[in-house]
């Protein structure tokens, strides 16, 4: 059976998670990282030496980066229909938006969770926070575009487009910030919301 390393609050972890409900895969987890520690253990660090959580075990096979293991489950397990592998062009607009979401929207989100959530009020940087939001905004507006013809990022179905954006999209609506109103991220989002993995897995206290 598949075993996944990595604490349930994390987005990364989270993914994974998502992407194995949706293909219907069984999986052993194991809770580490954050609060759990065992990250930094020689053991641990053989396999990640990241030190960072995702990590699974497939058979012989160890893997690590969320979006790299959830594109190797769908390669493996049936997940044609979450990431397409017929042409280059089709798998294109899947894989632009799980690039986008390491390069672009990841690091603002990631900002503001840690000056959002995980640092006290007192010590909040609120000129890095609001620096941060704004490129957020930026960024979320791409998106808000690419959805004015189509319910989801890659065209019609949910995609890994989707599993690798989802925490941040629900953590987007679910921090304490100024947002424009952006309608078709706002219908997306709901849409995502309809699905019982991501009910269990993304909209799950944020830590
Ligand atoms: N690019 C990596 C990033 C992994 C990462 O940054 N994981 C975070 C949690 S989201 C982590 O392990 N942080 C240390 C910890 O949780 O103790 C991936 O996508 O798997």
């Amino acid at each position: 059976m598949l075993k996944i390393w990595g604490r349930a609050t994390s987005s990364n972890v989270q993914k994974v998670l998502w992407c194995c409900a949706e293909l219907g895969i069984e999986y052993e987890r194991v809770d580490l990282g954050g609060p759990f520690g065992g990250n930094q253990d020689p053991e641990y660090l053989a396999m990640n030496p990241n030190g960072l959580v995702p990590t699974v075990k497939d058979g012989d096979l160890i893997l690590w980066e969320s979006n790299t293991i959830c594109r190797y489950l769908c390669a493996t397990r049936n997940g044609e229909h979450l990431y397409p592998t017929g042409s280059a062009a089709t798998r294109s607009h899947v894989e632009r938006w799980m690039d986008w979401q390491l390069s672009s929207i990841g690091p603002p989100m990631g900002t503001l969770l840690f000056g959002l959530i995980r640092t006290r009020p007192e010590q909040r940087d609120h000129a890095a926070i609001e620096a941060a939001r704004r490129k957020a905004v930026a960024s979320w507006m791409i998106v808000e575009d690419a959805l004015e013809d189509r319910p989801y990022l890659a065209g019609q179905e949910l995609s890994l487009a989707e599993i690798t954006l989802g925490t941040l999209v629900y953590r987007w609506h679910a921090f304490p910030i100024e947002r424009p109103q952006l309608t078709n991220l706002k219908a997306w989002y709901e849409r995502l919301r309809q699905r019982p993995a991501f009910k269990k897995h993304i909209e799950i206290p944020i830590t």
